[in-house]
């Protein structure tokens, strides 16, 4: 059976690129809900519908465990649809702040994210739960996740970064949480744009660890002598999704249904 993968759009596959690398042998399905994209500007019920009608697909998939691999679905979802399925979910914040965690030197971490996840402290609260010492500043960047999703290029990404990252100019952290799996595409140009010496943490590493984990403890791991499948679905254009896709996996053959 399968690995469940979910995200508002694009952003999701730099989950799944991580997953893949992580364990080759287990199969993928990925559903991207491009058509109601993005989802950080949504109300809470709407993300609750339309992450369940993503659940639900994977499910009609036979999958063994899903990854919330989108921000704004997991602080507002999880925890709801978890009570509705049985098979597991994992999400992307508990992951991303535990490696923050780890990385800070300083105790100041930076989280930018989408609306949703900012308006909910979803990092502030779960780094706190965990390590009450620690300051996060949060900051919301609704511009990025259109431009990421309509590949506007290199130039484009670094002045509307300039922009968003302007109030963080006063703000003292070593350790800066990509807290939208649509980030992860756009890392270098995050890297020309913060002071150096900020780390720059993709929660996607550490789901990757923690789903390898939850796995292997609930005997889910699958037979690596099977030849792994990997399957992309969208509710938006096709064209678009394989274009970002092929760049994303680093897969010239990348093709989306
Ligand atoms: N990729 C999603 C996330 O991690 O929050 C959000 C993208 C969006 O819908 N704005």
């Amino acid at each position: 059976r399968p690995i469940g993968l979910l995200d508002s759009g694009v952003g999701g596959l730099t989950v799944v690129k991580k997953i893949i690398q992580k364990m080759p042998g287990e199969s993928t399905v990925f559903i991207g809900d491009n058509a109601h994209i993005p989802y950080g500007d949504k109300t809470k019920e709407e993300i609750v519908e339309l992450t369940r009608n993503s659940v639900n697909f994977l499910l009609s998939k036979n999958v063994k465990l899903i990854i919330f691999a989108c921000n704004t679905a997991t602080a507002v979802a999880m925890d709801i649809i978890q009570k509705e399925i049985t098979v597991p979910i994992i999400g992307v914040i508990q992951s991303g702040s535990s490696a923050a965690i780890r990385a800070t030197q300083t105790n100041r971490v930076a989280v930018v994210a989408t609306q949703m996840t900012v308006a909910l402290h979803a990092y502030q609260t779960e780094i706190n739960a965990r390590d009450p010492k620690v300051q996060v500043t949060e900051l919301a960047a609704p511009q990025l996740v259109p431009l990421i999703e309509k590949n506007a290029g290199r130039s484009n990404y670094l002045s509307a970064l300039q922009q968003t990252l302007k109030p963080l100019e006063n703000s003292t952290f070593d350790t800066l949480i990509l807290g939208c799996t649509h980030y992860p595409i756009i890392r270098d140009e995050f890297v020309q744009c913060l002071p150096t010496g900020v780390q720059v943490v993709d929660p996607a590493d550490q789901v990757a660890e923690s789903t390898f984990e939850l796995m292997k403890q609930k005997g889910l791991l699958g037979a690596s002598t099977q030849s792994a499948q990997h399957e992309y679905y969208t509710t938006g254009e096709v064209e678009l999704v394989e274009k970002l896709g092929k760049i994303v996996l680093n897969d010239a053959n990348f093709t989306a249904h």
